[in-house]
């Protein structure tokens, strides 16, 4: 059959060849809509925007409709990479591994504008009734399912806000807008203090800080779920030619290093990082190290760098079962086993380097980065530094306490990192919240 030769079928009854033409199309929703969104963010006083990855192809429309609304903009974390971190009015991301000044922008605005995203925690959204709303999402089975939006604009995203942009009214007083920035200088404080603390032997949040100072310009990250996506949520900046992803939606264990591999096989010009915990490298990223090694010699940057944050813990889920079950860490199922991830990549010829002090972690970051081909850093961090919420309040941070009480495995440690953190958030001379 295989080697007859081919006629294509001809047009007959139950025969019919199907066209070939791709055209491409743009879906915009109605001019009557688009009018109704405008006049309702043109009444707002305090607008808050949200993005989500949808809004990746309209990034100088989010920025025009930002500045005219004088608005904030708060980010999905699969939207992380739509807007620079750099914006003064930008928040950063929200939820849950999110950041404060996004939970005080949804918290305090009269008027929300969610472009691309189908954010689902409705604990970080605007409290119902509080604020009107204006949903842009080009998946009519999506919209209007996450907030009691008035208006959704079903389109595409950059089409959509062309459409809008000439409708929106600006100057509006600075009191808002001057109140966002500021929220987000103070955040951006507390978080370098808190990057800054010491623990035992590494902080995990200083490794992802220092990383961030030696991100390249066009680096594409990746992050594992883990506790290492609260790291990338709140200390990488990114900014207009990085791109970033990690499991948003089902936050499932063990993309860190498959998504990596993944961005270096699209972009083999581009340097390319993962955050990934040890957890998932027991999982499977150590196999994939394999992938990695196998198919180097395609990529023209070789700069291909798997980080591990080694906490012998599943730490993520350790936290979260303290925080909300005020359960301690139960040890036969958080604690993992010892395993030389360096020395394991080095076993495949890559580069493999261990940092066990805090003083050497930028150099292994840049020993990282200069390597002539993938290289894994594995970093000896404390699981007793609490991926703090955005929102946590004193009387959380009592539970997690007592729960240490009831015989927590990591007992003082714990309580005292946890503390210090939170503390930075409220230093004298700092406004109190
Ligand atoms: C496939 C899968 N299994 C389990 C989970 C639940 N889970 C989320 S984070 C986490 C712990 C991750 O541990 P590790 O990779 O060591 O990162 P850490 O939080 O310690 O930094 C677990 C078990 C998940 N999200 N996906
Ligand atoms: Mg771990």
């Amino acid at each position: 059959m295989q080697e007859l030769d081919y006629s294509p079928p001809t047009h007959e009854f139950k025969m019919v060849p199907s066209s070939l033409d791709r055209s491409s199309w743009t879906a915009v929703p109605s001019d009557d809509s688009v009018r109704r969104a405008a006049e309702i963010l043109n009444s707002g006083d305090k607008v808050a925007l949200l993005v989500g990855q949808g809004a990746a192809g309209a990034r100088a429309e989010v920025e025009r409709i930002a500045e005219l609304l004088g608005a904030g903009v708060a980010k999905a974390l699969l939207g992380k990479d739509v807007l620079s971190d750099e914006l003064p009015y930008v928040t950063g991301s929200i939820g849950l591994l999110g950041t404060r000044p996004s939970y005080e922008l949804m918290r305090d605005c009269d008027t929300l504008l969610t472009i691309g995203s189908s954010f689902p925690y409705s604990q970080f959204l605007p409290e119902f009734g509080k604020a009107r709303g204006v949903q842009i999402d080009i998946d009519p089975h999506m919209v209007g399912m996450r907030y009691p939006y008035e208006v959704n604009l079903v389109g595409d995203a950059k089409a959509t806000l062309e459409r809008l942009i000439p409708l929106i009214e600006g100057g509006r007083g600075r009191e808002w807008y001057d109140t966002v920035c500021a929220n987000v200088t103070r955040w951006r404080d507390v978080m370098e203090r808190r990057a800054g603390l010491d623990a035992d032997p590494i902080n995990p949040e200083y490794v992802a800080r220092a990383l961030d100072s030696l991100l390249p310009d066009n680096a594409i990250v990746t992050s594992d779920s883990g506790s290492t996506a609260n790291w990338y949520a709140r200390h990488l900046t990114m900014k207009p030619g990085m791109r970033g992803s990690l499991s948003g939606t089902l936050a499932t264990m063990g993309c860190g290093v498959p998504y990596v591999i993944g961005a270096k096989f699209a972009h083999p010009n581009r340097p390319a990082i993962a955050l990934v915990g040890d957890g998932a490298m027991q999982m499977n990223g150590m196999a994939e190290l394999i992938t990695a090694a196998k198919y180097r010699h395609l990529w023209d940057d070789p700069r291909l760098v798997i980080a591990v944050w080694n906490n012998h813990d599943l730490n993520q889920v350790t936290w979260e079962m303290r925080a909300m079950e005020g359960a301690p860490s139960f040890l036969p199922s958080q604690e993992l086993p010892d395993v030389q991830y360096a020395a394991f990549a080095r076993s495949l010829g890559l580069t493999g380097i261990r940092v066990e002090k805090p003083e050497d972690v930028e150099a292994g970051w840049r020993a990282a980065l200069e390597a002539d081909g993938p290289a894994v850093v594995e970093f000896l961090t404390d699981p007793a530094v609490p991926p703090i919420p955005p929102h946590a309040t004193w009387d959380q941070m009592e539970a997690t306490a007592a729960s240490v009480l009831k015989g927590d495995a990591d007992r003082g440690s714990m309580v005292k990192q946890g503390f210090k953190a939170k503390v930075q958030e409220f230093l004298p001379g700092r406004e109190r919240k």
